[in-house]
């Protein structure tokens, strides 16, 4: 017979401290080097063995499409050799997406994962392309060959938001169009970081627009005690599955309203949080675990800890929640420790895996928080799971041709998939864990602010603020937002003025009109009106301030 002890959360606390080794820099150091070896022996696999196939299938050691079939892997890790310092094979890789990746073919693509992979992994290289020592743009943050890629394929995804209530089909098929419209939560609501970064960085407002009508249309369905549900039907508005809880299906919703909060400075996101976090601590928290309940009633319909939930403690520090964060991962960790891994579901009440839900896919959720964890605290706890985790992986899941995702905890039997967040996220965070000077984290090894400049005229500044990952774990700058809408601003009214000026000879009073038509977090709206002339566009240069004084006394004198 087994017998369960169940031990005080502060009781686990202290043991779990008092076992934590100090990890010296040498040791780090030594640690980033095997990660770096794990790297490499995945993602040399990849280019040998399966691209330009989406994944490797490290058994078989070929390739196989899976989300679409753009050779996601290698969009997916593009950033990640940056992370690791491998400017010339991202220099590489990135001229080679260029030349190889075509968005326009006949796939039934998921929506949610091309956005969070692929716009996502273009964005962040995109943006790194500075650091990465890449020729530039004249105007870059605010163009370039990537971020064209990225509004390419984000434009292949916009039929899929034409719905009656603005929230997106699950998939998106140019020539059949036989979508189900029952899509899952975080379906509907995890747009909102890559598409206000594609709108803001390249002027086109269409991209924020929709994913903020999706998240408006999504927070009216929430219900009387203030949940959501699993799956929502897009057209009715009704729930379809109503399992409410933090994790499968939902999990990414709630980390971009916390994120796009941050991000875009956006009142209205953290408002939407803050009240599905009330109602989500009343219902579902129990223990430091977080439950499932039944979204109308809050009955509880499934005691179990999913490993996608392993995100939240990473989201709670966020907000500056680490008392509830640090209890939280030591529950997760203490999973992690009975399996040397998480089960995709763990039965909380009997402390055993459910059936069929026994695998490990290399997921990088619980690295993702120590990252987050040890950074707000600086305790060595955190790097002990990223080292457990470092052992694991290579003992279970090590292939002579890659990782490959483990189908059961209990008897490490494998499945012939490496899923690309094994290289975009697991391997990234866990580096990130052991590099706690790295650029990412928004400071250089002397602690100094890291940062960079761009923009024409070197008026961008850049990185100095730190970066927000996206859900799989690809960085996005907030200051290149904030330039290249500031710039994109500042062109509108120089138009105007020029055009008012060709008109009628004078500057009026409605040479600032477009000002108001920028996003400004709560009820930031873009674009011109319905209605307004239709005006020539003048190609003019971002300018900075005093050039654009400049500019504005040769036109007085011109006209004069
Ligand atoms: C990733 O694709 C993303 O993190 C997503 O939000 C959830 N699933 C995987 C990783 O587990």
């Amino acid at each position: 017979m087994r017998v369960h002890v169940i031990v005080p959360p502060l009781l686990l606390w202290i043991l779990n401290n008092a076992a934590a080794q100090h990890f010296a820099e040498e040791q780090m150091a030594a640690v980033r080097q095997r990660i770096k070896s794990m790297f490499y022996h995945a993602y040399d696999s990849y280019l040998n063995n399966a691209f330009p196939y989406d994944e490797l299938r490290p058994l078989t050691c070929d390739g196989q499409d899976t989300w679409g079939s753009f050779s996601l892997t290698l969009i997916d890790a593009l950033d990640t050799l940056l992370v690791l310092g491998n400017r010339t094979e991202f220099q590489r890789v990135a001229t080679l997406l260029q030349e190889s990746v075509d968005f326009d073919i006949d796939v039934n693509a998921s929506v949610f994962e091309t956005n969070i992979r692929v716009v996502g992994g273009l964005l962040s290289a995109h943006m790194l392309s500075g650091k990465a020592g890449m020729e530039l743009e004249p105007n870059w943050p605010c163009s370039g060959p990537l971020l064209r890629m990225a509004e390419d394929s984000a434009r292949k995804l916009l039929p899929a938001f034409q719905t009656p209530t603005g929230m997106p089909y699950g998939t998106v098929n140019r020539v059949s169009p036989t979508e189900t419209p029952v899509t899952c939560t975080a379906g509907v609501g995890t747009f909102i970081l890559e598409f206000a970064t594609l709108s803001r960085l390249t002027g086109d407002t269409v991209f924020e627009e929709v994913a903020r009508k999706a998240l408006r249309s999504l927070w009216k369905t929430r219900s009387d005690i203030g949940l959501v549900g699993n799956h929502i039907d897009i057209v009715t508005q009704k729930w379809v599955a109503q399992d409410a809880g933090i994790g499968a299906g939902v999990d990414s919703y709630f980390e971009y309203l916390v994120k796009g909060a941050i991000m875009l400075q956006d009142e209205e996101l953290l408002q939407m949080f803050l009240e599905y976090d009330r109602a989500i601590q009343n219902y579902t928290h129990f223990d430091d675990w977080y439950l499932w309940v039944q979204m109308h009633k809050g009955t509880v319909t499934m005691p179990v800890f999913q490993s996608l939930e392993a995100f939240w403690p990473g989201l709670q520090s966020l907000l500056g929640n680490l008392d509830s964060a640090v209890r939280t991962f030591q529950n997760y960790y203490s999973v992690w420790r009975q399996f040397g891994g998480l089960p995709e579901f763990y039965s909380i009440p009997q402390g055993t895996t459910v059936d069929k839900r026994e695998g490990y896919p290399l997921r990088p959720e619980l690295i993702e928080s120590a990252m987050y964890l040890f950074r707000a605290t600086g305790d060595h706890t955190y790097l002990q799971l990223g080292l457990d985790a470092l052992e694991s992986i290579e003992k279970i899941a090590k292939t002579p041709c890659g990782y490959a995702s483990v189908k059961d905890l209990r008897d490490h039997q494998l499945d012939n998939r490496m899923e690309s967040f094994f290289l975009a996220e697991t391997i990234k965070y866990l580096y990130l864990l052991f590099d706690p000077t790295h650029f990412l984290h928004g400071h250089d090894s002397d602690g100094n602010v890291s940062w960079e400049e761009g923009g024409e005229g070197g008026q961008c500044v850049l990185g100095a603020g730190g970066y927000i990952f996206n859900t799989e774990a690809h960085p996005l700058d907030p200051a290149a937002l904030y330039c290249c809408s500031r710039h994109t601003q500042d062109r509108r009214e120089l138009r105007d003025i020029l055009l008012d000026l060709s008109q009628d000879g004078r500057p009026s009073k409605s040479a600032n009109r477009d000002t108001e038509t920028q996003p400004t977090g709560r009820s930031g709206r873009m674009g011109s009106k319905a209605g307004e002339k239709k005006r020539v566009l003048l190609s003019c240069p971002v300018q900075p301030f005093s050039a654009r004084l400049a500019i504005l006394g040769q036109v007085f004198s011109d006209n004069t």
